[in-house]
């Protein structure tokens, strides 16, 4: 297969979150139930997204802080970073934003934008589960980057996290394009999805008022219909200011069909 598209991404965070276990799910599709400490480990993966052919150039990095002296240099070629934490344990959480600061201060000196995806691991332990959604979505608005809870163990949201990123990329944006599959942003499509219902909603409760059927105040209606767009169209607004949002489309999910070549 020619790859029309080479993207270089790297997995960061802290140790044994999860960011071999991940790496090796999507390339080999291999559950890797070792913990074997990473020094820095390359794979190269073919898939398509989006519709385009691609060649996915992965650095996996050590967590382990001795070998920190080397982050400055792959942070530097890194073209979008997977930030990876544990959703059971909340101290990788607290740790993920030293390895954010670091990118930040590294790239922020080459591009005005940086492709970022948070990703809480380990969400097959969900009774262990010690970070909430609402604060994985909250963190990454923080970052400006999208967010997806995986599973390396069962294979959730593998693919999504890897190729999500790669949108990213493409779009150079994420807060005009949405994610298709992540929580945070939601795709435009899940968005429009959402305008929809509420607007199938407000029909719905006009006909039962017009019925005699209706027993909510038409204020509620109102702050119905409103609270569903908020929360479809979300914050944005705020945040669209950069240059590739305003122009930003999504497109539809890639299908599947990936091989790999070490
Ligand atoms: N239950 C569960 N265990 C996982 C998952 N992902 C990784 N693990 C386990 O967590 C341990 C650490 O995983 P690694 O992938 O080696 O961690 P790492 O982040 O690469 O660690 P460093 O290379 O030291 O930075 C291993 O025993 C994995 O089997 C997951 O999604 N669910
Ligand atoms: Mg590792």
């Amino acid at each position: 297969m020619s790859a029309s598209r080479e993207f270089r991404l790297v997995v960061v965070g802290p140790p044994v979150v999860g960011k071999s276990a991940l790496t090796i799910r999507l390339t080999q599709s291999e559950v890797a139930t070792e913990y074997d400490p990473t020094i820095e480990d390359s794979y190269r993966h073919y898939c398509e997204v989006n519709g385009i052919q691609t060649s996915l150039d992965i650095l996996d990095t050590a967590g382990q802080e001795e070998y920190s002296s080397m982050r400055d240099l792959y942070m530097k070629t890194g073209e979008g970073f997977l930030l990876v934490f544990s959703l059971v344990d909340r101290h990788s959480f607290e740790e993920i934003s030293t390895f954010y600061n670091q990118i930040m201060r590294v790239k922020g000196e080459q591009v005005s934008f940086v492709p970022l995806m948070l990703v809480g691991n380990k969400n097959d332990l969900e009774e262990e589960r010690q970070i909430s959604k609402e604060e994985g979505v909250s963190l990454a608005k923080k970052f400006d980057a999208a967010y997806i809870e995986t599973s390396a163990k069962t294979g959730e949201n593998v693919t999504e996290a890897f190729h999500g990123l790669v949108k990213v990329i493409m779009h150079n944006s994420v807060l005009g394009s949405g994610v298709a599959g992540t929580l945070y942003p939601s795709a435009k499509e899940e968005r429009d999805a959402e305008l929809h219902e509420a607007s199938e909603r407000r029909k719905k409760l006009k006909k039962q008022k017009k019925n005699g059927t209706y027993q909510e105040t038409g204020e509620e209606i109102a702050d119905q219909t409103k609270g569903a767009l908020n929360k479809a169209t979300g914050s944005k607004a705020a945040n669209s200011s950069g240059e590739g949002h305003a122009n930003a489309k999504q497109t539809e999910k890639e299908s599947g069909g990936c091989c790999t070549i070490m």
